[in-house]
């Protein structure tokens, strides 16, 4: 199943967080129980998920890789679980046999955090399947992706443009199809927070590879360092990542702006709050289609 290319309601598709790990930075160990996983999966869509992201490993800087087998197990039943309520479900994996296993038991989308590079077999699950893949800017595994060698860049953005379309290219020579492929520029991925801020305020140039966008600012470090305060011995503490939801849902309107075609976040409600103001008010702006037309062509 290919997800469409036009997102929903005039906004972008909100992809709800779903880490079935126990180590994930913000959310680890919260959701590794399946049945409490397939429960928060459903409540992201209650909270205006229009897809949720089922990952079993975690990507953290540091982060050590479980087997395939503990991958496999941690998210191919809650994906069945989702499916079967209706859910469109991604799976967040960097392993083709774990594609190969969540598009059987449902999986629309595979969101490849190396986009193909860690496991180059995935790319003929995609050709295979006809999945839609998220390939995103990825440089090396977490325990070494903030190494110095990881982080040199020219210019940021050029550098991901460039990295990107050498994967499109390659991921078309293993046969996945152009329509198939959403683009990410891997925010916090071998990036400093500078690498960040540069990448999302130069979206422009990323849409200059003529993919759909998705983005995951969600809770990330650079935000704890923007909203970093000073602590008790007066030296600067960044913002835990559970407290990070109001600028993520900045973030998100922002990206909105710009156009992008996906949001991946955790708090799925604070984002679809943020868009709804956006689109609120978009809609009335003088050069802005009327609302009610942007509601009959959703
Ligand atoms: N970030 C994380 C995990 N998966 N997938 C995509 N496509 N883009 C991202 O930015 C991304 C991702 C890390 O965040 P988490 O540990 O909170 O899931």
């Amino acid at each position: 199943m290919t997800v469409p290319t036009t997102p929903p309601r005039g906004r972008p598709h909100l992809m709800g967080v779903l880490n079935v790990t126990p180590d994930s930075f913000s959310d680890g160990g919260r959701w590794l129980d399946t049945r409490a996983a397939v429960e928060h999966g459903l409540a992201l869509v209650r909270d205006g998920a229009d897809l949720v992201d089922v990952g079993g490993e975690s990507t953290r800087p540091g982060a050590t890789r479980p087997s395939a087998e503990e991958e496999l197990d941690r998210v191919v039943p809650v994906i069945r679980a989702l499916v079967a309520q209706g859910v469109t479900v991604s799976v967040d994996t960097m392993r083709a046999q774990v594609a190969a296993a969540a598009v059987e038991a449902g999986a629309a989308i595979v969101n490849d955090v190396s986009g193909g590079l860690a496991d180059p077999r995935l790319a003929e699950v995609v050709a295979g399947t006809g999945a839609t893949m998220v390939v995103q800017h990825w440089r090396a595994h977490g325990a070494t992706m903030q190494s110095r060698d990881h982080l040199d860049y020219d210019d940021v953005v050029t550098d991901v443009v460039r990295e990107l379309r050498q994967r499109v290219r390659e991921l078309q020579a293993a046969g996945v199809r152009e329509e198939q492929l959403v683009l990410d520029p891997g925010i916090g991925f071998s990036k400093h927070a500078e690498h960040n801020w540069t990448l999302l305020g130069r979206l422009p140039e990323l849409h200059a590879l003529g993919r759909p966008l998705l983005l995951g600012t969600s809770r990330k470090a650079f935000l704890g360092s923007l909203l970093a305060a000073p602590g008790a011995d007066g030296s600067l503490v960044p913002r835990p990542p559970a407290e990070r939801d109001t600028a993520t849902a900045a973030t998100s309107l922002l990206a909105a702006q710009a156009g992008v075609w996906g949001l991946r976040v955790h708090d799925v409600r604070a984002s679809a709050d943020a868009l709804a103001v956006l689109h609120a008010w978009t809609a009335r702006m003088p050069s802005a289609p009327s609302p009610e037309a942007t509601e009959a062509s959703a």
